[in-house]
């Protein structure tokens, strides 16, 4: 609830996110939000804990089938990275693509401190250039789809189930609006996260150690950082929610009781209820088939999946039509 009349014109696109997040009637915070240097470093630690299984299985899965996903693709080829992270995963499919050809990999990215990364774990490999996009995901695309030379094929990474922090219908324009700067015959490799019995995927965001909520309170901790703004972090608390119509788990920051916070930077205050929630992230979790019928609902075919057996997560090899 808006409790102040504005003060000043919010600052930044974070300003008035924030802004418009906190004044809806489930107030709301975009996930994106969650991955500055703390939260990215915060989500590294979580990629180790022994209830997230989610980054080890994709990392897994690519490993041990990087010479038969690789094999799939034809050449030249281009890579693309839609938010490449530190660029683990990465490794072995790059690895794997060098013995074939001399491969330009651009990672796309809008964390620079991400990028950096990403170039510096990847810098090793005989055979790969790398030229980084600090851009949005579609922008970015855009702009290495200009770079493509003639007989060029491009191959698109969207790894790590990233596209489930959209809902269905979004995730299924965001594959749209991919294929959009897509020629037929190129390909998407896409990681989803599949569903798993609920204990275990709550388990896995709210882990025992704490860091998740950690993760979460951040976005707050970022807030009263960029924004001047005074939450008091113990008076909020981390919860991973199954929304099973949705087939999501939703992360929110509860309010421990009635509080009011400001936000100068963006020039308004608000007011929370004991029990009131800020919702911070969904991460929405599918079935194999579903990740057949999504392709070919947004002008794809998908020619082979792998699936990790110890954590059911999907890589799918999503070709242009
Ligand atoms: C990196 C977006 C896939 O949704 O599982 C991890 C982020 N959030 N724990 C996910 C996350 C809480 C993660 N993604």
């Amino acid at each position: 609830m808006l409790t102040h009349p504005l003060t000043s014109q919010p600052a930044s696109e974070f300003a008035s996110d924030v802004r418009a997040g906190l004044t809806k009637p489930q107030k709301e915070l975009l996930s994106k939000y969650l991955y500055d240097d703390v939260g990215s470093a915060l989500f590294e630690v979580i990629s180790l804990l022994p209830e997230y299984g989610l980054t080890r299985a994709d990392e897994r899965v690519l490993r041990q089938n990087a010479y038969e996903i690789v094999e799939r693709l034809p050449l030249p080829m281009l890579v693309a990275e839609l938010g490449s992270g530190s660029g683990r995963k990465t490794r072995w499919l790059l690895k794997a693509l060098a013995r074939r050809q001399h491969t330009a990999y651009c990672p796309i990215e809008i964390s620079p401190t991400a990028l950096a990364m990403c170039k510096r774990e990847l810098g090793d490999i005989d055979s790969i250039s790398i030229v980084g996009f600090e851009r949005e995901y579609l922008d970015g695309l855009a702009e290495v789809t200009e770079r493509r030379k003639g007989n060029q094929h491009l191959l698109v990474l969207f790894l790590g189930s990233t596209i489930g922090n959209f809902d269905r219908p979004a995730g299924l324009e965001f594959l749209r609006q991919i294929r959009r700067t897509l020629c037929p015959g190129d390909s998407l490799l896409l990681g989803t996260d599949l569903l798993k019995p609920v204990p275990q995927l709550i388990d896995a965001y709210a882990d025992s150690l704490g860091v998740t909520a950690a993760f979460n309170l951040n976005l707050l901790a970022r807030i009263n950082r960029e924004l001047d703004a005074d939450f008091v972090l113990d008076q909020f608390e981390h919860v991973a929610r199954f929304n099973a119509q949705a087939r999501s788990v939703e992360m929110h920051l509860r309010s421990k009781r009635t509080q009011s916070v400001t936000i100068a930077a963006a020039g308004f205050s608000v007011k929370f209820w004991a029990g009131e929630t800020i919702w911070t992230e969904s991460s929405h979790k599918y079935s194999r088939e579903e990740v057949y019928q999504m392709a070919r609902d947004t002008g794809f075919r998908c020619e082979a999946q792998w699936v990790d057996r110890e954590w059911p997560f999907a890589e799918s090899l999503l070709v242009a039509e």
